[in-house]
């Protein structure tokens, strides 16, 4: 798994760690919607909480070329704070871990069998390890990546741009637009499916009501620090990352559409991702059942 530190990144590293089928090789995280020690000490905090610490981190070095919001980035500090996570050993030295695409390519590298490899951030580290070692592609099963906006509006809303891309995609849209070029099997889950699946009250408060379970209480206080999203007239805090992370154990209750796609790199719509006969093959998912869904989170959390 590579996420970049987001509140529902942390929350997607916590509902991977309650999915029996799943066996996590190791974590690197982008410093992208976050500032990379404090996003770092939140994944270990996470591990140690799960009693699984001995997964490795990988530190992600590679800044892309549109800095998210700095509101944004310093929320995750809350999480560190917060009375399940605060006491809990702190990690060793972070700049001690390997580097993200040093970690990924060893752990695709040393795998038996072929690997799924979920993104909740832009896909920069993944491309530096494919680029560096290209021969690992043929172990990839499958890349899930949380981005883009096909047949809706983007969330970037920023100089020099006219909304339409996504922001995993425009923090390194070169990157993304070499990934896509790679022709891996890749699914992207778009705005189009995660504009569905808003963080509501009537869904907090459903996980309140289970709150004994120590995963509701803590996925809880996670989700209430979405709920102050600024400019909040513009913004909605979505389950983005949940959503893409839900595929993996649920991808019947999707619809998923093969396409042909590209990827814009330049201004006004850097990191837009189109549909294009002439592009490149990957398959997006359309549509989820949300009831399902939701039901699925409130049954992972009661542990
Ligand atoms: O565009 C969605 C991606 C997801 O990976 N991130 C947040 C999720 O982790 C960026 C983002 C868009 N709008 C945001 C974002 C907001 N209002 N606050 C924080 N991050
Ligand atoms: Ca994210």
């Amino acid at each position: 798994m590579d996420h970049d530190g987001g509140i529902d990144d942390l929350l997607s590293l916590l509902l991977v760690l309650t999915m029996p089928d799943q066996e996590l090789l190791g974590v690197t995280v982008a410093p992208a919607d976050c500032y990379i020690e404090p996003a770092l000490e939140s994944s270990y905090k996470l591990l140690q909480l799960m009693s699984q610490e001995s997964i490795p981190l990988g530190r992600g070095d590679y800044y892309g070329i549109n800095a998210f919001p700095a509101e944004w980035r310093a929320r995750p500090e809350i999480v560190n704070a917060l009375p399940m996570l605060i006491n809990l050993p702190k990690s060793p030295d972070i700049y001690a871990y390997p580097s993200a695409p040093d970690l990924i390519i060893d752990r695709l590298r040393s795998a038996s069998d072929k690997v799924t490899i979920l993104l909740t951030g832009p896909c920069s580290n993944l491309v530096l390890a494919l680029e560096k070692a290209p021969e690992l592609g043929a172990k990839i099963a499958e890349i899930v990546w949380m981005a883009g906006a096909f047949r809706v509006s983007g969330n970037v809303a920023m100089y020099q741009h006219d909304g339409s891309a996504e922001w995993n995609v425009f923090w390194d849209a070169v990157s993304a637009k070499k990934l896509v070029e790679m022709e891996l099997p890749l699914t992207l889950v778009p705005l189009d499916v995660t504009n569905h699946v808003p963080v509501t009250k009537s869904f907090l408060s459903r996980l309140a009501a289970q709150m004994d379970y120590r995963l509701s209480n803590l996925a809880g206080q996670f989700w209430a620090l979405t709920l102050d999203t600024i400019p909040s007239y513009y913004y909605t805090y979505f389950m983005w990352d949940i959503l893409a992370t839900s595929f993996l154990a649920i991808p019947e209750q999707f619809t998923v559409e093969s396409v042909r796609a590209n990827v814009s790199t330049r201004p006004p719509n850097a990191g837009q991702t189109y549909l294009d006969e002439l592009g490149y093959e990957l398959k997006i998912a359309t549509g989820v059942n949300t009831d399902y869904f939701y039901d699925y989170l409130l049954r992972q959390f009661q542990r």
